[in-house]
């Protein structure tokens, strides 16, 4: 259980834009012991989210938004650190390549799953963000990964895990490397639309989708 002030003002330094302070925070959580997977969920996340709600109702304006993103990024950064220092140490059991699709740039999301998929002893090759599909299948093959995992914010970047999809099928790849998709605008409805083996709604539910996804490879 983490402090339920503590969890506040992580929330708070997010939604001022508090980059010190966050980093500050997360640094005492790490100190007094938290989880880190659970701080980032339960503290820093509404903050971002309370953000982007701000920004939809017109309250706030994108520089906001941009600092915002700039706090958590820092605060994560440490806990993502601690998530993968703290996790089981044994040969990879599978290897994931992560990227967020062309002309998105959101990456906060993709990169707690990162962390979280290392902790729990997968091998993760992160592209980064605004990466082009032909980029994402040359390094699929050349790194030889069984899973490809895209993550997508915007509605009008989402067709690019669609057109994935297709693409993979004419190379004759659709099935050998398995795909994964997540984002806030992802459902398992648009997952089950573009034929994605699996849709993740969070992090630690990535890691279980991964898990279930290799006991049946
Ligand atoms: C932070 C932020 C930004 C930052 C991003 C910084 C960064 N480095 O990521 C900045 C300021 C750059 C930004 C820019 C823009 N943004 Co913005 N942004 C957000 C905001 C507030 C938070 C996103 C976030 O980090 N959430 C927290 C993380 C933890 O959640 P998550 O990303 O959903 O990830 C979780 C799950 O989805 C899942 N997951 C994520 N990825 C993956 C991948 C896989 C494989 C799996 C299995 C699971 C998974 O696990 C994660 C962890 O639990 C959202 C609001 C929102 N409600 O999402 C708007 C939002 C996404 N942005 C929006 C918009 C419109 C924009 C801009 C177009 C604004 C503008 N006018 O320029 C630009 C677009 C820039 C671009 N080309 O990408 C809209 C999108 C609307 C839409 N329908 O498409 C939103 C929804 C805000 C809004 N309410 O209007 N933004």
């Amino acid at each position: 259980m983490i402090n339920q002030k503590l969890l506040e003002d992580a929330k708070q330094s997010i939604i001022d834009g508090d980059k010190e302070l966050a980093v500050q925070l997360a640094e005492k959580g790490l100190k007094d012991g938290v989880d880190p997977a659970e701080f980032i969920d339960k503290g820093f996340v509404p903050g971002i989210l309370e953000v982007g709600q701000l920004f939809e109702d017109g309250e706030v304006f994108l520089p906001e938004v941009m600092m915002a993103a700039e706090a958590i990024k820092g605060a994560v950064a440490i806990l993502n650190d601690a998530i993968e220092a703290g996790g089981e140490k044994r040969k990879a059991a599978a290897k994931i390549l992560l990227a967020t699709v062309e002309s998105d740039l959101h990456d906060i999301g993709k990169g707690i799953v990162a962390a979280l998929l290392v902790a729990n002893g997968f091998e993760v090759i992160d592209l980064g963000r605004d990466v082009s599909n032909d980029v994402i299948i040359e390094k699929a093959i050349e790194y030889d990964v069984d899973i490809i995992g895209t993550s997508t914010l915007l509605t009008t970047t989402m067709v690019h895990q669609q057109k994935l999809e297709a693409m993979l099928k004419e190379k004759g790849l659709k099935g050998k490397i398995k795909t994964i998709v997540g984002g806030a605008p992802v459902t398992s409805r648009w997952a089950g639309k573009i034929d994605a083996d699996g849709f993740g709604e969070n992090a630690s539910d990535s890691v279980n989708l991964v898990k279930d996804i290799m006991g049946n490879k």
